[in-house]
C-alpha cells in the first residue's frame, strides 16, 4: 500500500518540492547556523545563489567529524526548549554524534518510517515484534512509533536474550519481525531447534530490517530461514534514523524518502558528482529537517542510484542495497564501530600498548569482535590477577564508550606481526 501520493508523485512534481525545501533549508541554516553560516561565506555563497537543484553542487558537504567538533548541540538550528527528543550514535573517536528531534523532526520520522511499514501493508491487525535496541539508538524507539501510530500492536522486546524473544514471538503471536538480518537469522537458527516444522508455532507474514550492510545471500537466507517477505530498511541517525529508504520488495533496490532526503552520488575520492546509475559514496541533504539540518552529508556508504519507473508504482528514486563503506568503519551487530575508537579506549587503558589488531568474524549468525593487544613492557605474562585486570578493564571501557562486547586477547610485547606498510589493524574474517 502506497501511505503518501507523494511516493507515487511525476518527477517535475517531487523535484518541485524539492527545490522549493532545498531553498528553505539553505536560508535556514544560513540565518541559524554559525558553522554553516561560516562555509557558506568561505565558498563566496549565498542562499539566493540556489536557483535549481543542480545548484545543490555548490554548497559545501558536512561530514562527521563536523557533528564531532561541535559536540554536542553546536549544529542544532533550534533553542533546547524545542527539542523533544535526542539520539546518538558513535562518533570517530572518544565522543558520541548526538542528533536532536523537534516536534516536527519527530512527526517527519513517523511519517517516512510508516512509508516504509506500509511497503509490507502493516496494518492494526498486525503484531509486530521489535528486536532493534532502545536506546540511544535509533533503531527500536524509530521503528515502534511508527507502528503503534499505524495502529499495530507492538512489543517493544529490544536486543538480546533470545529464547524468551522467540517464546514472546509465538505466544504474542508476531505477525511482522524488526530486526538487524543477523539477529533474524540467529532467531531462526534457535527456533530451528524446536524441529524443522518449527515454523507453525509462528505466525510471521514479513520483517524490516536493517543498520547492518547484507549479501542479496544473506537476505534471501533471512527470508527463507522464516518464510517471510524482507524489506530493507536503510538510514543513519545524522539524517533521522530509519527511514532514510525501504525496499517495496516489487523492484530492486529501496525507495528513498525523496521529499525530505535529497540524495546524491559522488566519487568518496574527488567529492564530484556521478550520473544516475554509476557507483559512489551516498550524500544527503535533509530538505525538512529543523533541529538538526544537515547540508551534502557524507554517509560513507557505497552505492547507486536508479530512477527508472518501479513496478510498485512508487516513483521515489531507488538506491541499491549498500554495496560497501566509503571509510573503514565496520558493523558489529548494528553498532558503528570506527577502528580509531578502539585505538582512543586502548591508548586510554593502563597496561597495554597501541599495536593492536581488530579480528572481526562470525560465531553463528551473529558478529563477534576479538581485539588483540600486546601488553607493555612492564607486565608479566605469569602475573594472571594483573592480566585479568587489564582485560577487564578494556572490555568494560569498550563497552562503556562504544557500546561493544569485545573478546580482549592480550599476547606478548613484539608479537603482533609487524607490516612493512601500513599496519594491518583490522583483519575482517566475515568478507
Ligand atoms: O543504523 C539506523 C537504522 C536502524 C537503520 C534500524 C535501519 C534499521 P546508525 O546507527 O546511525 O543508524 O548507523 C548508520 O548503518 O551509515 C550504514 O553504514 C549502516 N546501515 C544502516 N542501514 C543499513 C542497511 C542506523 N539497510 C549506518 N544496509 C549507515 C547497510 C546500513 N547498511
Amino acid at each position: 500500500m502506497i501511505w503518501n501520493k507523494i511516493e507515487s508523485a511525476k518527477r517535475e512534481d517531487i523535484e518541485k518540492v524539492q527545490l522549493k525545501r532545498l531553498k528553505e533549508v539553505v536560508t535556514r541554516v544560513y540565518a541559524l547556523s554559525p558553522f554553516y553560516k561560516q562555509k557558506f561565506d568561505e565558498l563566496g555563497i549565498t542562499p539566493d545563489d540556489i536557483k535549481s537543484l543542480e545548484d545543490i553542487q555548490k554548497l559545501p558537504f558536512t561530514k562527521k567529524q563536523d557533528l564531532r567538533d561541535n559536540y554536542p548541540f553546536g549544529l542544532f538550528t533550534v533553542p533546547m526548549s524545542e527539542v523533544v527528543r535526542i539520539h546518538s550514535s558513535s562518533g570517530t573517536t572518544g565522543k558520541p554524534t548526538v542528533v536532536g528531534y523537534t516536534e516536527h523532526d519527530m512527526e517527519v520520522w513517523d511519517e517516512v518510517m510508516m512509508r516504509c511499514l506500509s511497503m509490507g501493508d502493516v496494518n492494526s491487525k498486525d503484531v509486530c515484534h521489535n528486536a532493534y535496541g532502545y536506546g540511544l539508538f535509533t533503531g527500536g524507539l524509530g521503528f515502534h512509533e511508527a507502528a503503534q501510530k499505524i495502529g499495530a500492536a507492538i512489543v517493544p522486546a529490544s536486543g538480546g536474550f533470545t529464547d524468551r524473544q522467540l517464546m514472546l514471538m509465538r505466544d504474542f503471536g508476531a505477525t511482522v519481525l524488526f530486526a538487524t538480518p543477523s539477529f533474524a537469522l540467529h532467531l531462526a537458527e534457535k527456533a530451528r531447534a524446536a524441529g524443522p516444522d518449527f515454523r507453525k508455532d509462528y505466525k510471521l507474514r514479513c520483517g524490516f530490517f536493517g543498520a547492518e550492510p547484507t549479501s542479496e545471500g544473506l537476505r534471501k537466507e533471512v527470508a527463507e530461514a522464516w518464510d517471510i517477505d524482507y524489506y530493507e530498511v536503510y538510514g543513519l541517525s545524522e539524517i533521522i534514523g530509519p527511514g532514510v529508504s525501504c525496499s517495496c520488495n516489487k523492484g530492486r533496490g529501496l525507495h528513498i524518502q525523496e521529499d525530505h532526503f535529497y540524495p546524491e552520488i559522488i566519487d568518496p575520492k574527488t567529492g564530484e558528482v556521478l550520473p544516475d546509475g554509476e557507483e559512489g559514496e551516498l550524500v544527503i541533504t535533509t530538505l525538512t529537517k529543523q533541529a538538526l539540518p544537515i547540508i551534502r552529508y557524507r554517509t560513507g556508504d557505497i552505492t547507486r542510484l536508479y530512477k527508472e519507473p518501479c513496478a510498485c508504482g512508487r516513483t521515489f528514486v531507488r538506491m541499491e542495497s549498500v554495496l560497501g563503506r566509503a571509510d573503514d568503519m565496520l558493523i558489529i551487530n548494528g553498532v558503528n564501530v570506527y577502528p580509531s575508537q578502539v585505538e582512543h579506549v586502548i591508548a586510554n587503558t593502563e597496561g597495554v600498548t597501541l599495536n593492536y589488531q581488530i579480528v572481526a568474524d562470525k560465531k553463528g549468525h551473529l558478529d563477534k569482535l576479538e581485539i588483540l593487544v600486546e601488553v607493555s613492557d612492564d607486565i608479566m605474562m605469569d602475573n594472571i590477577a594483573a592480566l585479568e585486570k587489564i582485560k577487564k578493564d578494556l572490555q568494560q571501557a569498550l563497552l562503556n564508550n562504544l557500546y561493544i562486547n569485545a573478546n580482549i586477547i592480550l599476547v606478548e610485547p613484539k608479537t603482533i606481526e609487524r607490516s612493512m606498510g601500513k599496519a594491518v589493524r583490522i583483519v575482517d574474517k566475515r568478507k
